[in-house]
């Protein structure tokens, strides 16, 4: 009863908007100043949650990702640091909604009850945010509702910093083994350090690389982890500018390069990318996606997106589990979603590497890698990681190698489980990922880039009056409503050469997607808008 009082007391301080709010894909987000109620009780739930799960470390993650700098979010993330279970959300939901501190209050109650929690146990939750100017008015609304359950929970402020960081606290925080890494962010960066040492080896120095950082909180990040790694790689950080009001994410990032399709102006403006075999990269707002890129010839840019780092992974680790002479124990799949190029998908299966097509979002692609002994997953816009199962890693520690290059293609497998990212995509680790595949390949972004070339392709946006009336099947690729839409789709996709077209009802924005690629420019264009004017 004191307990309840206490958070009535808080909640008091964080009215609720007149504005409804959902948990979605990327968890709550929306502008900034309306999320302070939100984040309040994000907090009730994260100690819930860990209630739930006997006292295991929560995560609460304040970032609105690529967005335009005057939003925000939140997510909550899990011990074992991944996204929030599913069947939470709808609890997320109904608390963000409740009109008043009373509803509220008995709300939480049902909830708890529900769940068979006792509130009064204790709970652990460590939460991080992100340079949106934002972020410490919403701190703050976390913390009245944490401090509002007293000595019961225990807290841990990470600071500023970036989504996938935050996922590695929660996870090493959860791990009482304390094999995985020291739970802090120095520990990560050690922990990625190590590991890019054994895989670089004695290797000379690697070319500079260029990283765009969205002026977000990527460049903190790049800028305290570049000094563990200054001798193997320097890391150019470019767009770094956290403090200029409207320049997080503007014309600049990951989402910015993926859906222009171009360089970001002040990268281009820079120049710096004109020396040959130079190549950069683009973080996005939080630093969970990247995209590569390059001119050819100085001149033309190509991009080399999630598709292309997910063919380069893959490819590289089959080799070295071939190497390591144990292709029988461990296989290597892909996961990939409808957007993925048609080319990507082709090049891996004619390699004889399954691929596996899951609904757009990471927490599908993550479960679907599971089920491989390695799994590469990688959204199009440069979303993934790559996971190792417990099982592949007690075949490569148990392992009995018979010549020095079996010894060497196990234990470089075993620190590339060590310098990616276990929990969730991270920018930093996928390019220290590339970085690696690149140096033991001799390879340039030209030669990454020769592997298969993309098939032209287009997305749009559509407005539609309501977009609740469209259903999906086959992991988005088909739709089941309404009636009729999806033969004439078919119909128009027969008409052109390699033809491929989809549409899905966005996650996170009020529209709905299409997508269309074929053999050239003009045929993708032609039926985008075929398929566009079907939708509307
Ligand atoms: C979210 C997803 C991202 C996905 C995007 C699709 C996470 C953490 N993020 O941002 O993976 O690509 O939604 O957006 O799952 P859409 O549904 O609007 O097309
Ligand atoms: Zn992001």
């Amino acid at each position: 009863q004191e307990l309840l009082q206490a958070i009535a007391k808080a909640a008091d301080q964080y009215p609720k908007p007149p504005v409804t709010f959902a948990y979605g894909t990327a968890g709550f987000r929306t502008l900034g100043e309306r999320l302070p109620s939100v984040i309040f009780r994000v907090g009730m739930l994260a100690v819930l949650r860990s209630q739930r799960l006997n006292g295991a470390t929560i995560g609460v993650m304040v970032t609105a990702s690529h967005n335009p700098e005057p939003d925000n979010g939140v997510k909550l993330v899990d011990p074992a640091g991944e996204m929030l279970e599913q069947s939470w959300e709808a609890h997320a939901t109904a608390l963000a909604n409740c009109e008043t501190t009373q509803l509220l209050v008995s709300t939480y109650e049902d909830i708890a009850a529900q769940l068979r929690i006792d509130i009064n146990t204790p709970a652990s939750v460590v939460y991080a945010y992100d340079t949106r100017p934002s972020g410490p008015a919403l701190i703050q609304a976390l913390e009245a509702a944490l401090g509002a359950f007293g000595d019961r929970v225990n807290t841990v402020n990470v600071g500023i910093t970036t989504t996938p960081v935050l996922h590695y606290v929660v996870k090493a925080t959860n791990d009482k083994s304390g094999t995985y890494g020291k739970p802090t962010i120095e520990g990560y960066y050690e922990k990625l350090a190590t590991a890019l040492k054994t895989l670089i080896g004695n290797r000379a120095p690697l070319a500079p690389l260029y990283v765009d950082c969205a002026n977000g909180v990527g460049a903190v990040a790049l800028e305290e982890f570049g000094k563990y790694v200054e001798d193997i790689i320097t890391l150019k950080a470019l767009n770094t500018d956290t403090k200029t009001k409207g320049a997080l994410n503007y014309q600049c990032g990951a989402d910015f390069v993926k859906t222009k399709q171009q360089l970001p102006p002040s990268v281009a403006e820079a120049g710096v990318l004109a020396k040959p075999d130079t190549r950069g990269a683009s973080f996005d707002g939080d630093a969970d996606r990247i995209v590569y890129y390059y001119l050819r010839d100085g001149k033309t840019f190509r991009l080399l997106d999630g598709d292309k780092i997910a063919v380069l992974a893959a490819l590289f680790i089959e080799d070295l589990v071939k190497r390591a002479k144990l292709h029988d124990d461990i296989k290597v799949g892909v996961v990939q979603t409808a957007y993925a190029n048609g080319s990507s998908t082709k090049f891996i299966k004619e390699r004889n590497i399954p691929v596996t097509c899951t609904a757009t979002g990471v927490k599908h692609l993550h479960h679907a890698a599971l089920k491989y002994d390695v799994g590469v997953y990688f959204e199009a816009n440069g979303h993934g990681t790559v996971l190792f199962s417990s099982g592949a890693l007690e075949t490569l520690h148990k392992a009995k190698p018979n010549s020095p290059d079996e010894v060497k293609a196990i234990k470089n497998l075993l620190a590339l489980s060590e310098l990616i990212n276990q929990a969730v995509g991270d920018a930093l680790s996928d390019l220290l990922l590339v970085e690696v595949v690149l140096a033991h390949r001799a390879w340039g972004a030209a030669e990454w880039d020769a592997g298969y070339e993309d098939l032209p392709n287009r997305l749009v946006k559509v407005e539609v009056p309501d977009r609740t009336i469209f259903l999906t099947t086959d992991a988005e690729r088909k739709l089941t409503s309404p009636d009729g839409l999806q033969k004439l789709i078919d119909e128009a996709v027969l008409k052109v050469k390699q033809g491929r077209s989809f549409v899905r009802p966005s996650g996170t924005e009020d529209c709905v997607r299409v997508y269309a690629e074929a053999s050239t420019t003009s045929s993708t264009d032609q039926l985008a808008a075929i398929v566009t004017d079907l939708v509307k």
